[in-house]
């Protein structure tokens, strides 16, 4: 909760996102507002695909929607906030609920706020992953802006055209 999630879609949306936030009565997380429903942004890429992206509520007991964004998704990024107590222990609670779906579609994982909260580093991030027989892209990003969020995309990509998962 809170690593960014409607924040980058925004970023990178052509259009208005469709944001579903409302006033956040979790007090287990300061932030103002909170997703209840899905983010949706999309934009066109330079040979005219259309990359559409889907963002889930982050609180856990949202996660009967999870799945059904995963269904159809050809791709998935998990986004973690490293000035979270656990940074590493909210990714094995992703990679877990995620584990068929990560079996058949390419995954990145973003690293929020690290320059402020150094540890776990990303060579952590990529042992936990690698404790979980997963090897994959780990990148450092700030979702506020938009290269960084089109790397994440451009990675999932690249798995795709790479030929690492099957149609
Ligand atoms: N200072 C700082 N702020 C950041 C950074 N990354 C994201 N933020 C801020 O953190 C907030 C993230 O909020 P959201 O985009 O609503 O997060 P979310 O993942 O959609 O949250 P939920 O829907 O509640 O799970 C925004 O205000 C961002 O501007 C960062 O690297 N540094
Ligand atoms: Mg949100």
């Amino acid at each position: 909760m809170g690593a960014g999630k409607t924040t980058a879609i925004g970023t990178v949306s052509e259009e208005a996102p469709i944001v579903t936030d409302v006033f956040n009565n979790d007090s287990s997380h300061s932030k103002t507002f909170t997703t209840v429903g899905l983010d949706f942004g999309q934009f066109t890429l330079d040979n005219g695909d259309r990359i559409r992206m889907f963002g889930t509520p982050g609180q856990s007991r949202f996660d009967f929607l999870w799945k059904i964004l995963a269904k159809n998704a050809i791709g998935m990024v998990i986004l973690a906030d490293n000035s979270r107590p656990d940074p590493l222990a909210d990714l094995r609670i992703y990679l877990e609920a995620f584990a068929e779906d990560l079996d058949i579609m390419p995954c990145t994982i973003g690293v929020g706020r690290l320059a402020e909260h150094p540890t776990p580093s990303l060579d952590d991030y990529i042992d936990e992953l690698a404790r979980h027989d997963r090897m994959l892209p780990v990148l450092e990003v700030d979702v506020r802006e938009r290269q960084d969020v089109l790397l994440l995309i451009d990675t999932l990509l690249a798995q795709l055209e790479a030929g690492m998962f099957g149609d």
